[in-house]
């Protein structure tokens, strides 16, 4: 089938990134995709290699759309995907309904909250503008057997590190991967030391990063911080001269600043490292997939639903006390000191992330689950 998807980039890479993934799944399971983005800009770094089959536009002026009104070659797709209520341009509203009308997605952002089961798969009626008339279907990502599923593609558990140890290039595909030979590649200052456990951190501007950088300095064990690139990379920085450190840590604590990675690389650290920090939507499904320990900084809101949205994630997944109470503490619901991140501590929550991977792995995909739901609806 053909694929029209809309995204607008509101702030920071989720949009792009959740959409680009979407657009690589359909592609590989040989649909073609037309990518509609208002600032494209970050696909520069989050997948440098393009992919043929996926055609990135610039998001169309009415001008544009005019212009391809009068193109016969031109056909709207079969799916139309509004990505995260995007709201698509009034004239190719009116496209969509000049010949057999395509099934129109509203996909969603995920949470485990209650409503999305319940919101799942239900029918819009589209009652003004040009496309009175069509029916929009909200499809809802989650992580229950009722909601449209979490992106997975086919092959990508096959590959996670446990079960391969081929080794391959610093930019590699997504078929092999070796821990070792992927870390002694990273652009590092100080190649990473065999006693060194490893923490990625993806996240905003965590108000106990500071204490976390202090606990780690101060532990029995020797810490690699790898920070990505952005706002982890400027909290950092921030967080180190706030308590006079050197920029490259301190005591147990060495602290390296990452470039901006691939996706596909981006997946690689998460698979390489003892604990991930991770935020927003996508790098979360991510740090599940990738089966390790993880700590996840959930988008602020200002009315404070990500509250809410925390704890039903909590809930849904049955997330250990000692990992809420992190959780709390790193997304500002509670203040005082993070709990220690101590060996049996990861040891318990790497338990807890190796069911959790098992469990969801049981659930059929979101790219399945759409391409059944599209299927019902043509
Ligand atoms: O960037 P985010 O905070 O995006 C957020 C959330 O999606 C949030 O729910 C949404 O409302 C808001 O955007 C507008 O976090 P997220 O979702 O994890 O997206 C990050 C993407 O960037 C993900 O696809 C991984 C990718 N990435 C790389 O590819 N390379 C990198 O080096 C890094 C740091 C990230």
């Amino acid at each position: 089938m053909h694929w029209d998807i809309f995204c607008r980039v509101i702030d920071n890479h989720g949009d792009l990134g959740v959409c680009w993934r979407l657009c690589a799944d359909l592609t590989q399971r040989g649909h073609s995709v037309r990518l509609w983005v208002d600032d494209a800009s970050a696909l520069a770094w989050m997948a440098p290699q393009g992919c043929a089959s996926i055609k990135v536009h610039v998001w169309p002026t009415d001008a544009a759309l005019q212009t391809l009104a009068q193109d016969a070659a031109f056909k709207v797709g079969d799916v139309v995907v509004e990505a995260f209520g995007c709201a698509l341009p009034e004239a190719f509203q009116a496209l969509m309904v000049q010949g057999t009308p395509p099934v129109w997605i509203n996909l969603e952002y995920l949470s485990a909250e209650r409503y999305v089961a319940r919101s799942h798969g239900l029918a819009s009626p589209v009652m003004s503008g040009p496309a009175r008339g069509l029916m929009k279907w909200f499809f809802f990502p989650g992580f229950t057997p009722d909601t449209g599923g979490l992106l997975r593609e086919p092959n990508l558990l096959d590959t996670s590190p446990a079960q391969d140890n081929t080794p391959s290039p610093f930019i590699s595909r997504r078929s092999k991967f070796d821990r070792a030979a992927w870390l002694a590649a990273l652009p590092l200052d100080q190649p990473i030391a065999a006693n060194e456990r490893l923490i990625s951190l993806f996240c905003y501007e965590p108000a106990a990063l500071p204490d976390l950088l202090m606990q780690l300095s101060q532990a029995d064990e020797r810490t690699r911080l790898l920070v990505t690139q952005g706002r982890p990379s400027a909290a950092v920085t921030a967080a180190t001269q706030a308590l006079n450190l050197p920029p490259s840590g301190t005591g147990q604590l060495q602290i390296s600043q990452l470039p901006y990675f691939s996706q596909t690389d981006f997946d690689h650290l998460l698979w390489a490292c003892d604990l991930n920090f991770v935020r927003g939507e996508d790098s979360l499904v991510r740090a599940l997939w990738a089966g390790q320990p993880l700590v996840w900084h959930i988008y602020p809101q200002d009315d404070l639903a990500h509250h809410d949205k925390l704890h039903a994630f909590e809930a849904a997944l049955d997330m250990p006390l000692l990992l809420r109470k992190f959780h709390a503490i790193w997304n500002g619901l509670e203040t005082g000191p993070l709990p220690p991140v101590s060996r049996a501590m990861l040891e318990d929550w790497r338990d807890w992330s190796s069911r959790t991977q098992h469990r969801l792995q049981s659930q059929t995909d979101l790219t399945t689950a759409l391409l059944g739901f599209v299927a019902q609806k043509r």
